[in-house]
Formats: C-alpha cells, structure tokens, sequence
C-alpha cells in the first residue's frame, strides 16, 4: 500500500514534469517560429528592394504606356470622309476634325487620338477597314507616344 502510494506520487510527478517539458519544448518551438517569421518579413522589403513583392508595387503603380492614332494623307480620299471618320471613330467635333484633317493633307500625317493600346490597335483596325470598305487608300498608323 505504502509502496503503491509512493509509487503513484512519482508517476504523477513524472508525468507533471514531462507536461512541463512538453509546455517549455512547444514555447521553444513556437518562439523560433515567431522569430523566423520576424525576420522573413524583414528581409522582404526593407533589405531587398527588388524583392518579388516589391517588383510586383512596381509594376502595379506604373502609368500604362499611350499610343498615338495617326491618319496618313494620301491623293484620293475625299476631305469630307476624312472629316467624317475623324469625328465618327475619334469624336473630334466639326472644327476640331477640319483642323487635324488639313494639317494631314498639307504635312503628309497627323494625331487623331492618344490611347491605351489596344484602344489605338482597334480604332486604328476599324479606321483602315471603314475606308477599304468604301474603297479610299485612306490608312491609319499607331505609334508609341515618346
Ligand atoms: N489629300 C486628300 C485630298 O486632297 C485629303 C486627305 C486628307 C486624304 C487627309 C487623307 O488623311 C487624309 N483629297
């Protein structure tokens, strides 16, 4: 009985101290953790720069590039369908596509509108076809803005 009482204490007091062990390995365990995680943070973005997150921002705030619509003069197409295709496709108003429309005929090109790229792909594509369709060599260009 003694024997077994005594017996019973040190199991207890075994099994309390490997309970103890156990809380101070897990504390041990998730402390290093922490400080992994502490310090990958750190290296992310303020040692390194050009880490992927960083490049990534980079990419993400940066200003799409603009794309010039230019309309080419040629010898037969009417002045009327160019003023026409230029406030149809370009929403110039009267003024504003007679103006651009005459400095084409005299300087040999000029800009019809500024956008994005595939914006300027397109109505440059819709421009060119529109004159095809009506059989003028009317032609218009896109080109990167500088
Ligand atoms: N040069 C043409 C003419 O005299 C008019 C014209 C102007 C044609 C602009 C194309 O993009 C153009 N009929």
């Amino acid at each position: 009985m003694y024997k077994n009482k005594e017996q019973l204490i040190s199991n207890k007091l075994s099994i309390k101290m490997n309970l103890q062990k156990t809380k101070k390995l897990n504390f041990l365990y998730l402390s290093n953790q922490i400080k992994t995680l502490v310090l990958q943070s750190d290296s992310g973005s303020k040692n390194h720069p050009d880490s992927d997150l960083d490049v990534l921002d980079q990419i993400e705030t940066q200003e799409p590039s603009l794309y010039k619509v230019l309309i080419l003069n040629d010898d037969y197409t009417p002045m009327d369908f160019v003023v026409y295709v230029l406030k149809t496709f370009f929403k110039h108003d009267d003024i504003s596509a007679e103006k651009i429309m005459m400095d084409v005929h005299k300087q040999g090109s000029g800009v019809a509108g500024v956008y994005t790229f595939e914006i300027a792909e397109t109505k440059s594509m819709q421009v060119n076809q529109f004159a095809k369709s009506n059989k003028y060599p009317l032609k218009s260009v896109v080109e990167e803005e500088a």
